[in-house]
Order: structure tokens, then C-alpha cells, then sequence
């Protein structure tokens, strides 16, 4: 693996050995002037992982600066934020001010933010694991766009993850290297700072080599850096062999006790260990106390010239787990202590650190304190030439054009999951190029969802020809399951993680690679729960894609009720970076997934949910395309209240039949009444929430979708909220003018049933609603 080492190779692994003692420093200093010496206007911890930061800063140095190409892309730990951002200061990308406010309104992130930085961030991260296996998912997304002639392969990058050891424990990961083996990714590096400290302690020394075997046995290369030049120098020598097997062997526990002790106790420590073994004396006599500690703790992971080869030899395009060994804080008072992951450096601590680092009082935020004019200037030349000061901005992918309108499926009677699967096989029957654009994606339910339409018509994507085997044998089947390079389906195992994270990486394949692709992914609606994290993590970052999530409620019936969900329209209206909609009708689910496919291209929109069922559902006549505008905004009168009525029915999604039969009962009694369809819980309170902020911001003040819908209502009309979901999603709308509300919905787990006698016992049928409208006038 060694590269022979030119005068040329010396002097850039000298430069890069200088920048990770900046990156070293500033890291340390920008969590420090956070929290002591900038003013706090609260009691609060500002915080900061100075010991995470100078455990990465060599890796990060060797990556940066040295194996980076233009159109490689880089997740960071999200503990090592600060190095990034010092990464880019030294580089003139980030501005002083940005820094000083680090962890502060409007400052540096705590954690690399695509969205909320100021400089370029490749991935987000935050929680830990997602934004590791992003960069799997990511490079997917790219072989996807190569094999569409979309990007060339020459300008295919590496997505690298530099990533903490104890994200080694998050179980996505593991779903993450099933799925990319499937897949047979590549042009993936995952760099582990392995420095056998998670947050609470050191980790078990039980999984030493087990990695390797996980990683290998996916098809993954794996590198190991346990050794720098330094150990590597002294195993060379007489008693080399002793102290080498002793590193090998020492528990993860007790390295890390010795590092923080430092040099006299190593040597103690290896004198009663190893000290009567042949020439073990002598070797350690030739090191003082400093000398020993720098030997021990000179670990692959800090040794630039380690990191620069082990990166230099993995040049093709096989996907690379580098394992690089690592002291957390490395450099730093906190080495090694096993509470040093929020620990800090005092005063007195950074003090000792930056006269070890021979920065001037005054000079700490310098980009290259304590060089040297000439050093400085050279290594500000080298930075300056770096591939990163050069790398291509994110830009804006052109918008793919929406037709005006998406045909409405026809038939009398029809379910919401029914019509969507007909839209889009409809659109996959087209030659729009929205229909090119779009890729399906779904977790083992792709049949069940009714995405079967549109994969049939434009197959499975894999990089190379799978064939239908079923189908080569001639055994009848509605589904077409052959694979090549231009399906536009990825299909997925059963793990809803790795589900969301490809939507994540499918919805940022315009600012990544160029070119906008609309992912549709279809989910059971309860299992959202299941990578809700990923799902966060996927808004949190703006990719844009189309959820769909079905069938979902009670009124799956025999089903059951661990199927049947209850709180995800409460999901759909918390979860910011998403827009929850869910129809009644097909043509509302035409008009949502247009409106939605639009939406989620535009620079200040979303992602959008929509919540759907398997329900057959007699279609309602209309007398226009008046009500589309309401129901974009989140809600029109399905039967147009009276003015001045005194009660109105309120509902959303599947139930309207049983709304519509309670109407026909209750008009005779109650003149004029209204039935409002909600078709988002989530849009209209959104509306509503903002309307009454308007008032303390700058936004205009307008009147509220809602206000304006239950204005035509007397000012004490009555409303009967019905929901086949939380019933929260619809009661907050009495407080909108102040109005008596009695919510039906389901608050407890369903079970299996048919759907006359799941909606007798949950109350959510026409008896129901005829009581709760009883009780509402009882009341007066
Ligand atoms: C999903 C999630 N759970 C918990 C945390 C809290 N947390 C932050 S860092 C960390 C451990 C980090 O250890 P490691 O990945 O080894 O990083 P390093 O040792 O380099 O700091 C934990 C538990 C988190 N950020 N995300
Ligand atoms: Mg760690």
C-alpha cells in the first residue's frame, strides 16, 4: 500500500499535517468562544464536541484535501461539524461572524444543515446512522441516472460518509448494506473514526473484526488503518514485535485510560507487561515520556500519510469501508477519558493548547496562526488550489412541466388507492416528460399499493437485465417483474428506513447530480411509523417526493388493528417539510397528485403526503371544478351550509359515505346544514396557525381558509369532526371562531372486523354522527 514517497508527496503530506492541526484548533476554539467567552443571555449549556472534532480533524484533512474530486460528495459526522466549518473558513467560504455565532440564532449549525448553513453542505446529518446510509442510497441514485443518460459515468463521484463508530450500532445500517448489496452499489466510501467511544463510554471490545466480516460478507473492501508511520517505524525495531502485539491485544477500556494518563503511565503499564520481553526496555528508553505518548497514541486514523494511502489505493469503484483508528480527542487535554464526549476544555486547558500550538493571544481566529509568514502563505496557496475551493455550486435543476390537468379515473364507485395507481398508470402511458421523470419506489408492497400499474409499463431499474423468470416459463401473472437499466421502479426489502431514505436521495437528485427526478413511494400508511426518523431526517434535508401512504385506518377492516392507523394524519400535520392531503373522491387524488407534482418543485415547497384507502367509495357529481380551489386550500362544503345554519358536519377521507348518510337523515331536522370536506387537516391549520401570526410578523394579514369557510355558519353553529384517524386532526376547528365541536374518530387500537361493525363500535358511522350532532344541541 505504501506510495514511494516523492519530494512532492513529503511536502503535501507536511501541508495536510499542518491543516489538521488548524482544523485541530479551530474546532476547539469555535466550541470555546461559544460557550466561555461569548455573552449568554440564558442559563443554558451552549455545547460542543471539541474531543469528536480533533478525533476527525486528520481524516477529514486527508479527505478534504487530499482525496476529494469535483464531484465526490461528503456526509460529516455530525459531531464534527465544526471541523467542517472551519474547513471552509480556511478556505474563505465562511465568514468570521459565522463562526462566533456557532450554536447561536443564525450562526454555524451544532450539526452540518443542507438547509440552514451558510456553507455548502453535501448531506445534513444530525441523527446518527441516517446520514451514513444516505450516501449509499445517493450513489443508487446516481448509477440511476447514469443508466438513464442523465449524468455521464465519467462524472460519476464517490459518496462518502465520514462517520463516528458508534453509528456502527444504529440497526439502518445494517438495513442500508442489505439493500446496496441487492443493489450492487458503488462509488461508496464509508470512513469509521474509530475511536471506541461512543457518548457514554468506551465500546465493546467483543465486536474487534467483526466489522470487517459484516462488510465483507456485502461486498464492501475493507481497509484498516490501526497503525501510523510512527508505531509502524518502532515495530520495525528490535522489541517492535512485543509492543505490536501488545497494541493489538490491549482492550478498548484500557487504551483509553493510558491515553488520558499519557506518557509516564504508558510506560509503566508496558514495563510491568511487556517490559522482560527481549529489547522491550530499550525500545521504550529511546522515547521520554512525550515521545511515548505520541508512539502509542500515533494511530492510522492520525496519520496523514497512512490516511493518504489507504485512499490512494482504493482508486476503483468498489464500495470501501476504511476503518481508521482513532484517540477521541486526540491532541487534546480530553483524550481518551471516557466522559470527554460533551466534556470540554476549560479556560486554563485551551489556554495550554494554544501555546502548544504557538498561537498568539489575539490571533485565535486567524486562518493560519502560528506558521509563520512563509508557511502561512504556502499553505493558504495549497488551500486555495485545493479541489474543494473549486467544486461546483449546487444549482437549480430546470422544472419539469406539469400537464394542466391528470385525467380523473373513471368509474362510479372507486377507491382513493385505486385512483391513484390509474393516474399514474395513466401518466406512465403517456410520453409527458413528467412520466420519464418519475421513479417509483416502494418497501415489498408495490402490488398491494397499487403501484403494479406503473411498473408494468416501465419496469424495474437495475443496473443490469434481470429477467422475469415467471414470466419466461410462461406461468400467468398480472405483474411484469423483469429488471434493466431504463425501469423507472426501485424496489426495496421490507424496511421502511431505507424506503425513506431513498426518497430522500431520489428528491435531492436535483441539487446533487443536476437533473430533477419526481420520486413517488408508496408505504403502508401505520409502517410510516416505522422509519419516521428517515422520514424527518428526508424533510429535514428539503428532498421533495410524493408519499403515499395506504391503505391506511380502521377502514382496512379484516386487516386488523395492527395494520389500521390511527395517528398519522397527526403526523402529516406535525411534520414540517411535508404537506398532508387526504381525498374522498378520485378526482381529488387527481388533483392532489398534480398540484403535487408541482409543489414539490418549487423553490419554496414540499414534499406531500397523501393518506389513502383500499374503501370503495360511491363518486360524488359535480357541478364544476369551483370546489379545486377549496380543496387545494384544505377544505370545501361538499353540501353548501345555509348561511346562518346552525350545524355543520366536518369530515375527511374514507367515511363520507357514512357522512353523507347522516346528512340525508339530519337535513329535515337541521335547516341548512353544511358537510365540509376536509381534504387537509394539515394545510388548513397551517393556514389558520399563520393567519393569526400574521398580526406579530410582517406577513399580510388575511382572513384563514377555515375562518372563511365556517364564517357562512351562525357564530355558534355546532360541528360534528369525523376522522377514521386521531381525532385531533379535526376538532381543533371549533376553536377557529369558537365553536362547539363534538370529534368522532379513533383514539384507541382497532381490530379485525367488517366495516359496519368496526364503525359501529368506534363510532365513526351515521348513528354515530347523529348522536354526536344530538349531544351538540342537547348542550345549548
Ligand atoms: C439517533 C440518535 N440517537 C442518539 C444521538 C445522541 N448521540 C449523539 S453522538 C452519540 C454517540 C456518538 O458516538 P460516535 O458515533 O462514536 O462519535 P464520536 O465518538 O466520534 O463522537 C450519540 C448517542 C443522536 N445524535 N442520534
Ligand atoms: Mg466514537
Amino acid at each position: 500500500m505504501a506510495t514511494v514517497l516523492t519530494d512532492h508527496r513529503k511536502e503535501k503530506i507536511a501541508t495536510i499535517e499542518t491543516l489538521d492541526a488548524r482544523l485541530r484548533w479551530l474546532s476547539s476554539w469555535i466550541v470555546h468562544n461559544a460557550n466561555h467567552l461569548r455573552e449568554k443571555r440564558d442559563g443554558l449549556k451552549v455545547g460542543g464536541h471539541q474531543a469528536s472534532c480533533a478525533s476527525m480533524t486528520a481524516i477529514m484533512a486527508a479527505v478534504y484535501f487530499h482525496a476529494l474530486r469535483p464531484q465526490d460528495k461528503v456526509s460529516v459526522k455530525p459531531h464534527a461539524g465544526p471541523v467542517l466549518q472551519a474547513i471552509h473558513y480556511l478556505l474563505g467560504h465562511q465568514s468570521l461572524e459565522q463562526l462566533q455565532q456557532f450554536r447561536a440564532l443564525g450562526g454555524a449549525q451544532s450539526y452540518p444543515s443542507r438547509t440552514k448553513d451558510k456553507i455548502p453542505v453535501d448531506f445534513s446529518t444530525g441523527s446518527v446512522g441516517l446520514g451514513v446510509a444516505i450516501t449509499a442510497f445517493s450513489s443508487l441514485v446516481q448509477d440511476y441516472l447514469v443508466a438513464h443518460g442523465s449524468l455521464d459515468e465519467a462524472d460519476a463521484g464517490r459518496m462518502i460518509s465520514l462517520m463516528g463508530d458508534a453509528e456502527l450500532d444504529e440497526g439502518n445500517i445494517y438495513e442500508c448494506l442489505i439493500e446496496a448489496y441487492k443493489h450492487d452499489i458503488r462509488n461508496c466510501w464509508w470512513v469509521v473514526d474509530y475511536n471506541r467511544q461512543s457518548l457514554d463510554s468506551t465500546t465493546a471490545d467483543r465486536m474487534f473484526r467483526r466489522f470487517d466480516d459484516i462488510f465483507e460478507t456485502c461486498g464492501w473492501r475493507v481497509v484498516t488503518l490501526k497503525n501510523g508511520k510512527l508505531q509502524r517505524a518502532a515495530f520495525s525495531r528490535p522489541g517492535g514485535k512485543s509492543l505490536e502485539d501488545w497494541i493489538e491485544n490491549c482492550p478498548n477500556a484500557d487504551f483509553a485510560v493510558l491515553t488520558y494518563k499519557g506518557g509516564a503511565a504508558w510506560r509503566e503499564r508496558l514495563i510491568a507487561d511487556i517490559g522482560g520481553k527481549p529489547h522491550v526496555a530499550k525500545l521504550l528508553d529511546s522515547f521520554d515520556d512525550d515521545g511515548l505518548a505520541a508512539l502509542m497514541t500515533n494511530l492510522g486514523g492520525h496519520c496523514i500519510e497512512s490516511l493518504m494511502d489507504a485512499f490512494d489505493s482504493a482508486d476503483d469503484e468498489r464500495p470501501t469501508l476504511f476503518i481508521a483508528y482513532t484517540v477521541k480527542g486526540y491532541g487534546l487535554p480530553l483524550a481518551g477519558h471516557k466522559d470527554n464526549h460533551s466534556g470540554m476544555m476549560n479556560p486554563a486547558q485551551i489556554e495550554q493548547l494554544r501555546v502548544s500550538m504557538g498561537v498568539e493571544v489575539g490571533q485565535e481566529w486567524e486562518p493560519f496562526a502560528g506558521l509563520g509568514g512563509n508557511i502561512a502563505a504556502r499553505l493558504k496557496d495549497f488551500v486555495g488550489q485545493s479541489v474543494l475551493a473549486h467544486k461546483p455550486q449546487e444549482t437549480d435543476a430546470p422544472v419539469i412541466a406539469v400537464p394542466e390537468r391528470l385525467p380523473v379515473p373513471s368509474g362510479d364507485v372507486q377507491s382513493t388507492q385505486a385512483a391513484f395507481g390509474n393516474v399514474l398508470l395513466d401518466l406512465a402511458k403517456s410520453s409527458e416528460t413528467l412520466a420519464d421523470r418519475i421513479v417509483t419506489t416502494a418497501p415489498d408492497v408495490t402490488q398491494t399499493t397499487n403501484l403494479g400499474g406503473f411498473v408494468n409499463q416501465r419496469g424495474l431499474f437495475r443496473r443490469s437485465d434481470v429477467a422475469d423468470i415467471f414470466r419466461d416459463a410462461k406461468i400467468p401473472s398480472a405483474q411484469k417483474w423483469a429488471a434493466h437499466a431504463a425501469g423507472q421502479h426501485i424496489e426495496l426489502g421490507i424496511a421502511e428506513n431505507n424506503f425513506f431514505l431513498l426518497l430522500t436521495s431520489l428528491g435531492l437528485a436535483a441539487p446533487h447530480f443536476g437533473t430533477r427526478l419526481i420520486p413517488v413511494g408508496t408505504v403502508y400508511d401505520p409502517f410510516i411509523a416505522r422509519g419516521l426518523d428517515a422520514l424527518n431526517y428526508g424533510c429535514y434535508s428539503d428532498a421533495r417526493f410524493l408519499l403515499v401512504g395506504t391503505p391506511s385506518g380502521l377502514t382496512l377492516g379484516p386487516e386488523g388493528g395492527a395494520h389500521q392507523s390511527i395517528n398519522t394524519p397527526l403526523i402529516g400535520m406535525g411534520q414540517p417539510g411535508l404537506a398532508y392531503y387526504e381525498p374522498a373522491y378520485a378526482d381529488e387524488v387527481a388533483l392532489f397528485m398534480r398540484w403535487a407534482f408541482e409543489h414539490m418543485q418549487k423553490p419554496d415547497g414540499s414534499s406531500v403526503y397523501l393518506r389513502l384507502s383500499t374503501r370503495q367509495v360511491p363518486q360524488v357529481q359535480r357541478a364544476g371544478t369551483e370546489w379545486e380551489t377549496d380543496a387545494l386550500k384544505g377544505g370545501y362544503w361538499l353540501k353548501q351550509p345555509a348561511p346562518g345554519a346552525e350545524a355543520a358536519i366536518v369530515f375527511t377521507g374514507a367515511i363520507a359515505p357514512e357522512v353523507l348518510a347522516a346528512f340525508e337523515q339530519l337535513a329535515d331536522d337541521i335547516p341548512g346544514l353544511g358537510v365540509l370536506n376536509v381534504t387537509s387537516p394539515d394545510v388548513l391549520h397551517r393556514d389558520w396557525s399563520a393567519s393569526k401570526a400574521a398580526r406579530w410578523t410582517d406577513k399580510p394579514m388575511q382572513m384563514c381558509h377555515a375562518e372563511d369557510l365556517l364564517s357562512v355558519l351562525a357564530p355558534d353553529a355546532g360541528l360534528v369532526t369525523v376522522i377514521d384517524g386521531s381525532p385531533g386532526a379535526l376538532s381543533w376547528l371549533g376553536g377557529v371562531t369558537g365553536m362547539r365541536v363534538s370529534p368522532l374518530g379513533t383514539d384507541r387500537f382497532g381490530q379485525t372486523g367488517n366495516l359496519i361493525d368496526l364503525y359501529d363500535t368506534y363510532r365513526l358511522d351515521a348513528a354515530a354522527i347523529i348522536d354526536a350532532m344530538a349531544e351538540l344541541f342537547l348542550k345549548r
